[in-house]
């Protein structure tokens, strides 16, 4: 019986399988994702456009016969088959993982055309609108705290999971009615092709360069602990209701600025605990930046004393303010210029 016990892996422990790993990807497809009978699909409205085609908003009729709302995305006809595959993909990810912060999949439609991936609706669309379009609203900066929670938690259990995300920006998560987060976008091709603010580096990358760790954007050296440098960049998003990172500084400088110990400043109001936050997010070597699991800890704590938000670090006055790693730098010092 001890025996037995030992063998059984546990639930948690288990690690994701890049759909690559399948020879026959359609068996990766059957594997991880489920079937839907397209007769039980009701399409009704479009909501955007994807890398290979809309992205609709519907109903999905459960076995149960209870009705829930989804949103579908489909396959452009005229794919090659590489496309399909690549498409496909995002689902035999997704359908690895089963986590409140992360986007659920449905299922899939592969039997007839066109090929569709369904997945839970996300009412409030995506992250970085859903903060423009309610700038300042939230005055309980709880609110904001408990959405990089569930991001934290969302990330905690991919990495658990030893799945590297690659292109975690509130543009890639998803808000639902109860303005719950979840991560989103897990296709294999996603990071070079979807997102245009991947923009190619000197060695032939795509990478959105300002939500990227130096190490993954110098020799592509992608890791849980990148991602947790993006997390930082997610976290400065949210709090400053989806400004852009870093302004109007093209590609090259922001590389530079962070190359000489330059960070992000705290947005307005931003607490001093969360800047301190972001700030080891950002760390130059990896290997001393939190683990998502201590983010997600602390995190809790401050949401559980409220009180330790109320200290707020300088407001800062656009482009003339930064920090030095760590450090206030004086108040009119600038990032520095282009060359
Ligand atoms: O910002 P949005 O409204 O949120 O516009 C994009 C668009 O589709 C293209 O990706 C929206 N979208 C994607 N997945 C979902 C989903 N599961 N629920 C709701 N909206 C979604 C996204």
């Amino acid at each position: 019986i001890y025996f037995f016990l030992t063998a059984v892996k546990l639930p948690g422990s288990r690690t994701y399988i890049h759909p690559h790993t399948y020879e026959d990807p359609n068996q990766a497809i059957r594997d991880f994702a489920k079937e839907i009978d397209a007769s039980t699909i009701r399409i009704e409205r479009v909501i955007g456009a994807g890398e290979f085609g809309e992205v609709c908003s519907g109903r999905l009729k459960l076995p149960s016969k209870r009705e829930i709302y989804v949103a579908i995305k489909s396959l452009k006809a005229g794919y090659s088959e590489k496309q399909r595959r690549d498409f496909l993909s995002e689902a035999s990810i997704m359908g690895q993982f089963d986590h409140p912060n992360i986007i659920r999949l449905e299922g899939v439609v592969t039997r007839c055309k066109p090929v569709m991936i369904i997945t839970e609706y996300m009412e409030n669309g995506s992250l970085d609108t859903f903060l423009k379009k309610h700038d300042g609203q939230f005055t309980v900066i709880q609110l904001l705290v408990g959405m990089m929670r569930g991001i934290a938690s969302g990330m905690k259990y991919l990495s658990d999971m030893s799945y590297v995300h690659r292109d975690l920006a509130a543009r890639n998560i998803l808000v639902n009615s109860n303005l719950v987060c979840k991560v989103s976008d897990f296709g294999l091709s996603r990071v070079l092709e979807d997102d245009p603010e991947a923009a190619y580096t000197t060695r032939g990358g795509k990478i959105p360069i300002r939500w990227t760790a130096p190490e993954a954007i110098a020799y592509r050296k992608f890791t849980s602990a990148s991602d947790i440098w993006s997390y930082g960049i997610v976290m400065w998003e949210v709090i400053s209701y989806g400004e852009r990172p870093y302004w109007e500084m093209s590609n090259q400088d922001v590389i530079k600025a962070i190359d000489e110990g330059y960070r992000l400043p705290a947005p307005m109001d931003c607490p001093v605990v969360l800047h301190q936050l972001m700030l080891d997010c950002w760390e130059k070597s990896r290997s001393e930046r939190p683990k998502f699991g201590q983010i997600v800890n602390t995190l809790d704590k401050l949401i559980r004393n409220p009180n330790s938000l109320k200290e707020l670090a300088n407001r800062f006055l656009k482009d003339h303010v930064t920090l030095k790693t760590g450090v206030m730098a004086a108040e009119n010092s600038v990032l520095p210029s282009q060359e």
